[in-house]
């Protein structure tokens, strides 16, 4: 086992990734940017290097100085966590490369994966259903538009080094394809210097219901039930559950065993996810594959009772994996995130926290880095902290949620509290009828004055 981790991250998950190492007996290293010095992951790890100024591409991007702090501490591994380094290919190869265990993914399979067209490839070898659309990148707006004539429109134009939703367009008709294919190309070559475009057939409103997929370093790959995450707002999530209400079980064991499939045919190792688009009919196609521990890792945490934080730090070590592919999961979890934002505007509201009291009780995991006092620093993303809540079934996980919501009290800045309770108390989601035009179609995304 691992001596000593450091973590390449800040927030609530540098602080969750601290609670693993320490119940496994791991010594931590925090690193931070100057703006974090007094943020919690700094206060309890056990040593911590400042690798840099506030901005991200200075510090938590910087791949040098964080390699620097492993050496200098005698760290034997790193954990991404999300965000930041977690899917750079090349940051998993330097670390090897200076002998330190990387907990994740080998690098290629992250940059293969990192390729949505590539994935999407990889996907359709394994005999898991993808969307008609294109095998390679489009060579230009004459083969798109053949293309699209044959699957039907509405298509949508999607970058291969793109994915979470960033430089997508819609093409409606063939009269939009090349005016749209054009500033689709422009716009990923400025966002991921690769202009590279792919095409789908467009879904309309589908559910988003992703798989927990976990692989060990003997070949052995399982999956721990699904997320639904259909509760978006510009491709941020904002709400997710598991189970999925939309899954029979005989859809889950189907859906599971493709993503099994694909994680096999790729040799996975660690945590990963696989996302598909469930159609009202009940088709369901992938979308793309995520390499790293996700934000909404603790739902599945909660139903199936595994912490899939020390399983990734396990699995990396080289512990076999003992757990079979969808075992019984146990009632409800969703989980609510808490940005600092106006509930209405959405605009961004850093700043000091005067009042912070989470919630307990029954049924109820506050997963946050935050505290009374706190500053919340205007430079990273704007979650203050996840709200779980867990009930024995979805009835009772709704209710415990309106109920800690409700007992959730912050005061100094904006959050997103007051917009998570209107959708908590919504008809349609208590029904759980909820997809990915879930909030426009109930007016929650309407402009207010
Ligand atoms: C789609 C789609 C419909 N059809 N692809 C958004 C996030 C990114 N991972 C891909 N996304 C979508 N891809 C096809 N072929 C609809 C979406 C989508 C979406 C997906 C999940 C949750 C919210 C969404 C909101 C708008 C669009």
């Amino acid at each position: 086992m691992f001596k000593k981790i450091l973590i390449a991250n800040r927030g609530e998950i540098a602080l969750r990734i601290i609670q693993a190492c320490r119940e496994l007996g791991i010594q931590t290293v925090a690193v931070c940017s100057t703006a974090d010095r007094d943020s919690l992951h700094v206060t309890y790890a056990d040593e911590d290097v400042c690798i840099g100024p506030p901005p991200s591409a200075a510090s938590y991007l910087n791949i040098s100085s964080i390699i620097s702090a492993a050496e200098i501490t005698g760290a034997d591994a790193v954990h991404p966590g999300y965000g930041f380094l977690a899917e750079n290919a090349h940051f998993a190869e330097v670390l090897k490369e200076c002998r330190l265990a990387w907990i994740g993914p080998r690098p290629e399979v992250i940059r293969a994966m990192g390729d949505k067209a590539q994935a999407r490839q990889a996907a359709t070898a394994a005999g898991v259903p993808v969307l008609p659309g294109s095998r390679e990148p489009l060579a230009g707006a004459e083969e798109a538009r053949a293309l699209a004539a044959e699957i039907g429109y509405p298509v949508i134009l999607k970058a291969a080094a793109g994915g979470g939703g960033r430089g997508m367009r819609i093409v409606a008709a063939d009269s939009e394809m090349e005016g749209q294919l054009a500033t689709a190309g422009e716009e990923a070559q400025k966002a991921f210097g690769d202009g590279r475009i792919y095409l789908e057939k467009y879904l309309v409103e589908p559910r988003h219901i992703e798989f927990q997929v976990f692989g060990d370093l003997h070949g052995k790959v399982i999956h721990l039930g699904e997320r639904e995450c259909s509760i978006q707002r510009r491709h941020q999530k904002l709400i997710e559950e598991s189970p999925s209400p939309a899954l029979t079980p005989e859809l889950r064991e189907e859906m599971g065993a493709a993503a099994v499939r694909l994680c096999e045919a790729v040799r996975y190792e660690n945590a990963g996810t696989i996302e598909f688009l469930l159609d009202a009919d009940g088709s369901f196609y992938f979308m793309e594959m995520n390499t790293r521990i996700q934000v909404e890792h603790p739902v599945t945490e909660m139903v199936t009772g595994i912490d899939l934080v020390k399983l990734q730090i396990q699995v990396a070590a080289g512990q076999p994996l003992t757990l079979a592919s969808g075992l019984a999961a146990r009632g409800h979890a969703i989980e609510c995130r808490i940005n600092a934002e106006h509930p209405e505007t959405f605009v961004p509201s850093p700043g000091k926290l005067k009042t912070f009291h989470p919630p307990g009780g029954p049924g109820t995991r506050v997963d946050t880095h935050a505290y009374e006092d706190y500053v919340i620093p205007p430079y990273y993303d704007s979650l203050v902290a996840k709200l779980i809540a867990y009930g024995s079934d979805r009835a009772e996980a709704v209710a415990r949620m309106q109920r800690a919501l409700g007992m959730f009290v912050v005061e100094g800045i904006y959050t997103s509290i007051p917009f998570h309770q209107r959708i908590l108390q919504h008809p349609e989601f208590i029904a759980g009828r909820i997809d990915t035009g879930f909030l426009s179609r109930h007016g929650f995304l309407a402009d207010k004055k």
